[in-house]
C-alpha cells in the first residue's frame, strides 16, 4: 500500500459483504460492452470479489444511457438528468445504471462501486444524481519545465518532454481518478503562463492528454498569457483594442480546435503580481476577457479571468482591490466570460472571510477558486482536511440580495439565473506515489471534487466516503480517523493564525513563521502590513474608521463586521485592531486569548497523533508509519509557530505570560535566525 491506488482500491470483500455483492453484482450487462463504463465496473467488482466479474446477456448490474433501446423498455424516470446525472436503481433482482450519456453513466458506475467498497446495503437501491455545478476543474499550476508552483508532491505529471508520443499510463489513472469524484475538467498548466504552451508542437502534445481524458469526460483547458500574440505571434504589442491581435486569437483558437475539438477555453491571470494584461495598454478587464471569449465563442469555449489582482500603485487595503476594480465591470463581460475568484479576499490563509464580490456581481458567473494545495496551510506535512474551510464558505450568507442567498448559490448559478457555473480547485498533484504529498492530503482532491458535484454534502460524509475507501469500511478504523480529520482545519487556524491573523508566514516559500516580516519589494508581501502590531494592540482595522472594508460586504454583515462585539470571535483581527489587554467574550484578554488557542491547535494534533497511535497494526506499515512520522513533524511545527509568534509578540508588547503558559524556549532571534532557501515556493 503506496497510496498509490487512492480511493480506488477495491481490495477483496469478506463476510457478509462480499456474499452480498456477489449477489447483487456478480455479473455485469451493457448495450455497449466495450464501453469504459463497463471496464471500470468489471475493474472495480473484481477487485471486491476477487475474481473476474463476467459480461453476460442477463448480467445483474444492468448498464446504458438514456437512450439506449434496454434501458427505455424499464420505463425509468430519466428526465433531467443532462449528461452527467444519472439514476441506480434496483429492480427485482438487479441494480440499473442509467446515464444521461456516456459520461453520466461513468459515474453511477463510480457511486455504485464506492457503494458496494464502503460495504453500504445494496437492495432497494433509489438514487438520483445530478451534479449542482457544470464545470468541476481542477487548476494545475504546473510549469512546461516540470516544476509546480506551491507544489508539495513532486514534479509535474505532464511529461511534455516524451509527449506526444510516450503516453504516460500515470495520465489514464488521473482521469480515473478524476471521473470516479465527477471533475469532468482540468487546466493544464500554470496561472503565471508560459506562451509557448499555445505553439503548435505544444498544442499536440495538450491534444494527446485531452484524447486519453475524453473517455473518462474531461476536457482540457489552457491558461493563456495575455502577451502571447507579441512573444510567440510576432505582433509588435497585445492592445486587445488592435483588429490584428484579436485576429491573432481567433486564429489560434480555431487551431486549438481543429485539433482539441473539445477545447474547455481558457483561464487567464492578468495585471496580477506582474502578469501582462489589457491594462497594460490602458483597456480593462472586460475589454482583455471579451477578446478572448469573441475567439472561442464559436467554438463553444469559455473564458475563466481570474479576480486576483491587487496592484503596487494603489496604497489601498490589499483586501479592497478585486472588488473595487471588478464591480463596475458586472453586465460587461460576454455570456461566455466567468470571473474566477478565490475563496476569501486575501491569498488563501488558513482561515478567511467569503470574499465580498461573491453576491456583488448578479449579472457575471463567478467561478469558486479553492486552493487543493496547502500553500499557507503547512504544505503537505500537516494533516488538515479542507473540506470544513471550504463549507464554510460555500454555506456563508452573503446577503445579496436578501437572506439565504449563500455562496454555493451565487457559484452555482441558481441565484441569478446564469447558464454557466464552475468550481475551481488549484491541484495538489505531483509524481509523489501518493499523488498529494500525503496520503491525507488525497483527501482533499476526494473533498474537492465532491463538494464541486455536491456542495450540499457534509464535510463529515465526505470524510466517512473518503476514509472508508482508503483504509478499509471498518467503524474501528474510520471512526478515529474522521476524529482526527473534522477537528484538523480549526487546529492549524489556531496555531497558526488564530482570532482572524492573517499572512504571517515566511517570505516566499510561505513556510513556517515570521510575523516579523517587513520591507522587500511590497507592503503587502509582509506580515507587518496584515497583523498591524504596536505596544498596545494587534490587528487590521478594516472598519469605517480604518480601511472600510467592511462596507464591501452587505449593509448587514458591513454593521456586524463594524463593531467588536458582532464580529465573530474567528475573524476579530481580520476587521479590528484590538488592544492587548481588552476582555474577550470569552473572559479572557486578548493576549490570554491567542495563547490559549495556540494551545488548543497544539494540543489537538497532539490528540490525533495519540489517535493514529492507536491505529497501529490496523492500518498497513507503510501508510501508518509515513502519517505517523508526518503527524510528529507537524506537532513540532505546531509548537514552533507558537513558540516563534509568543516571542515575536512580547517583543512588541513587553507583556507577561498568562498563569500557566510556558515561555519560548529560545530567544526570538532564533526564529529570526532560521532559513528555508530550497523551501518548495513560487520557482523564482
Ligand atoms: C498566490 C501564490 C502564487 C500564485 C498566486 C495566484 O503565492 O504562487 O501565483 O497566488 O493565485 O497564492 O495567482
Amino acid at each position: 500500500e503506496d497510496g498509490y491506488d487512492l480511493w480506488l482500491r477495491f481490495r477483496p470483500l469478506t463476510g457478509a459483504a462480499l456474499a452480498q455483492t456477489e449477489t447483487r453484482l456478480g455479473s455485469i450487462a451493457a448495450a455497449d460492452t466495450k464501453d469504459i463504463a463497463v471496464a471500470e465496473l468489471s475493474r472495480g467488482l473484481s477487485g471486491l470479489l476477487g475474481k473476474p466479474v463476467p459480461v453476460l446477456p442477463d448480467g445483474k448490474v444492468v448498464l446504458g444511457t438514456a437512450d439506449d433501446p434496454a434501458i427505455q423498455a424499464l420505463g425509468l424516470d430519466l428526465r433531467g438528468l443532462g449528461p452527467d446525472g444519472y439514476v441506480i436503481r434496483s429492480v427485482g433482482d438487479r441494480t440499473i445504471v442509467a446515464g444521461g450519456s456516456r459520461t453520466g453513466l461513468l459515474y453511477g458506475v463510480f457511486h455504485l462501486l464506492r457503494l458496494a467498497q464502503e460495504t453500504a446495503p445494496l437492495t432497494a437501491l433509489n438514487l438520483r444524481e445530478v451534479p449542482k455545478i457544470d464545470r468541476r476543474i481542477l487548476n494545475h499550476w504546473d510549469n512546461l519545465d516540470r516544476y509546480v508552483e506551491r507544489g508539495y508532491a513532486g514534479q509535474s505529471i505532464w511529461d511534455w518532454h516524451k509527449l506526444p508520443d510516450w503516453q504516460d499510463p500515470r495520465y489514464t489513472d488521473y482521469a480515473r481518478a478524476n471521473a470516479s469524484i465527477g471533475i469532468n475538467g482540468t487546466v493544464l498548466n500554470n496561472v503565471n503562463a508560459n506562451a509557448t504552451i499555445l505553439t503548435r508542437p505544444y498544442l499536440e502534445k495538450v491534444a494527446a492528454l485531452a484524447a486519453v481524458f475524453r473517455p473518462y469526460g474531461i476536457r482540457v483547458y489552457l491558461t493563456a498569457r495575455f502577451s502571447a500574440p507579441k512573444e510567440i505571434g510576432g505582433l509588435p504589442h497585445a492592445d486587445p483594442a488592435d483588429p490584428a491581435v484579436a485576429a491573432w486569437w481567433k486564429a489560434k483558437a480555431d487551431e486549438i480546435y481543429s485539433i482539441i475539438p473539445d477545447f474547455g477555453g481558457f483561464l487567464v491571470k492578468a495585471n496580477s503580481e506582474g502578469q501582462p494584461g489589457p491594462q497594460d495598454y490602458g483597456r480593462t478587464h472586460a475589454d482583455g476577457a471579451n477578446m478572448l471569449a469573441d475567439a472561442l465563442a464559436p467554438h463553444g469555449g469559455i473564458v475563466m479571468w481570474r479576480a486576483f489582482v491587487y496592484s503596487h500603485e494603489t496604497p489601498d487595503d490589499r483586501a479592497k482591490q478585486a472588488y473595487t476594480e471588478f464591480v463596475p465591470l458586472d453586465g460587461k463581460f460576454r455570456d461566455n466570460v466567468l470571473v474566477q475568484v478565490k475563496n476569501g479576499a486575501i491569498d488563501f490563509q488558513p482561515r478567511e472571510p467569503f470574499h465580498p464580490l461573491f453576491g456583488a456581481m448578479p449579472k457575471t458567473p463567478l467561478v469558486m477558486e479553492f486552493q487543493i494545495t496547502k500553500e499557507y496551510l503547512g504544505f503537505a506535512t500537516h494533516l488538515v482536511y479542507l473540506a470544513p474551510m471550504w463549507k464554510e464558505v460555500l454555506d456563508a450568507d452573503t446577503f445579496r440580495p436578501k437572506q439565504g442567498s449563500t455562496v454555493a448559490k451565487v457559484v452555482d448559478g441558481s441565484l441569478d439565473g446564469h447558464r454557466l457555473s464552475a468550481m475551481a480547485g488549484v491541484a495538489n498533484i505531483g509524481v509523489d506515489r501518493t499523488w498529494s504529498g500525503s496520503h491525507f492530503d488525497q483527501a482533499n482532491w476526494y473533498a474537492y471534487g465532491r463538494l464541486a458535484w455536491n456542495h450540499g454534502l457534509s464535510s463529515e460524509v465526505i470524510a466517512r466516503e473518503w476514509a472508508a475507501a482508503t483504509f478499509g469500511a471498518d467503524p474501528a478504523l474510520v471512526n478515529p480517523i474522521l476524529s482526527m480529520m473534522l477537528p484538523s482545519h480549526q487546529a492549524v487556524v489556531d496555531y497558526m493564525t488564530p482570532l482572524g491573523l492573517h499572512h504571517l508566514m515566511g517570505r516566499g516559500h510561505h513556510y513556517g513563521p515570521a510575523p516579523w516580516l517587513e520591507g522587500g519589494p511590497r507592503a503587502d508581501w509582509t506580515s507587518v502590513y496584515y497583523h498591524r502590531a504596536t505596544r498596545t494592540g494587534i490587528g487590521f482595522d478594516r472598519t469605517r474608521r480604518g480601511s472600510g472594508a467592511v462596507d464591501q460586504y452587505a449593509p448587514i454583515w458591513a454593521d456586524r463586521f463594524d463593531k467588536v462585539k458582532t464580529t465573530p470571535p474567528e475573524f476579530l483581527l481580520w476587521f479590528h485592531h484590538v488592544g492587548w489587554q481588552e476582555k474577550l467574550a470569552t473572559g479572557r484578554t486578548l493576549w490570554a486569548e491567542l495563547l490559549h488557542r495556540y494551545g488548543q491547535g497544539i494540543e489537538t494534533v497532539a490528540g490525533m497523533r495519540r489517535t493514529w497511535d492507536g491505529l497501529k497494526g490496523k492500518v498497513d506499515d507503510a501508510r501508518w508509519q509515513q502519517t505517523a512520522t508526518f503527524l510528529s513533524i507537524q506537532h513540532k511545527e505546531a509548537q514552533w509557530w507558537r513558540d516563534a509568534s509568543v516571542a515575536y509578540w512580547q517583543s512588541i508588547h513587553g507583556l507577561p505570560l498568562p498563569p500557566g503558559e510556558q515561555p519560548p524556549p529560545q530567544p526570538l532571534s532564533y526564529y529570526q535566525s532560521l532559513s528555508f532557501p530550497f523551501a518548495p515556493g513560487d520557482g523564482k
